[in-house]
């Protein structure tokens, strides 16, 4: 099978970021192209409109970094949103918090999920055979929009880069109404993009958070298979949140059982922002 090992490539504003496997499915779904890839060092690798999205090797350092800084950080959390995280790995992630009755994971494109359950299982792995588990094939922007004012505890926005289809995700008006969805003390968390390979967008984002919400912090890491590798996520709310000393006791244990994530990790992570992001906001 070697022999028919190909690079695929992200290209992105001049660069290119590649893996090299074998390809195991290509197909065009009503929303984007889905591609699955074997590598030998990251595993298989799911890339969309060619996106890279994740990889079995380094989904936790995406996963993890979206959920528990949120969910370690708020006591009361039983109703979770996830918006696209079609691969299952952030529901899996959230999964691990008893205190949690039902999530309603919201995702766009059906195939993205059909593919990750057959190629990607290690992702959603139990996730999707959990009865609080209820997969929706629906718009995001649609389902919050027909949603009661606070309702759910977190929002965790697990959607690809901006594209003609994911736009909205990106507005202020989907983040208002987000702000609206979430419990007086809720947390609505979101992949914010690199501050390198996106910084406008990545910009745009801290910028629209921080004016909609008033609190708002942005942790920093990597994904080592996204263009340039680091990578955001921030987390916003109508109240001060506890984010640099979250006191939930079963994160304790939690923390134990991730293979990226822990409390100094994570505090680690919030001081990273760099100084020409930093002028940024405050210019
Ligand atoms: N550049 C890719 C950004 C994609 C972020 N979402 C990935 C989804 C993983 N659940």
């Amino acid at each position: 099978m070697k022999d028919i090992a190909t690079w695929i490539d992200e290209y992105h504003q001049g660069s290119r970021f590649g893996l090299r496997g074998n390809v195991l499915l290509r197909k065009n779904s009503k929303y984007q192209e889905i591609l699955i890839i074997e590598n030998d060092y990251y595993g298989k690798a799911l890339m969309l409109d060619g996106c890279w999205m994740t990889s079995l090797r380094d989904e936790k350092y995406y996963h993890e970094c979206l959920v528990h800084p949120a969910l370690s950080s708020i006591n009361q959390k039983s109703r979770i949103l996830i918006i696209g995280g079609g691969d299952g790995g952030t529901a899996r992630e959230c999964l691990k918090y008893s205190q949690i009755t039902k999530i309603d994971l919201v995702e766009i494109d059906e195939e993205v999920i059909k593919v990750s359950k057959t190629f990607l299982q290690e992702i959603g792995g139990k996730a999707w055979s959990d009865k609080r588990l209820a997969v929706h094939i629906e718009d995001g922007v649609n389902w919050v929009a027909k949603t009661k004012d606070n309702f759910y505890d977190v929002v965790f926005i697990d959607c690809s880069d901006p594209s003609e289809f994911s736009n909205l995700l990106f507005k202020d008006s989907f983040y208002k109404e987000c702000k609206r969805i979430l419990t007086k003390k809720g947390i609505l968390a979101t992949q914010s993009e690199s501050p390198e390979s996106f910084q406008n967008i990545h910009i745009n984002i801290l910028k629209s958070l921080k004016k909609i919400f008033n609190v708002s912090e942005t942790m920093y890491s990597f994904v080592p298979i996204y263009p340039s590798g680091i990578w955001s996520w921030t987390f916003a709310s109508k109240r001060e949140m506890n984010l640099s000393n979250p006191n939930c006791k079963e994160a304790m244990r939690i923390q134990k059982n991730c293979d990226i994530w822990n409390f100094n990790f994570q505090n680690g992570a919030f001081k990273m922002m760099p100084n020409k992001i930093i002028k940024e906001l405050n210019s």
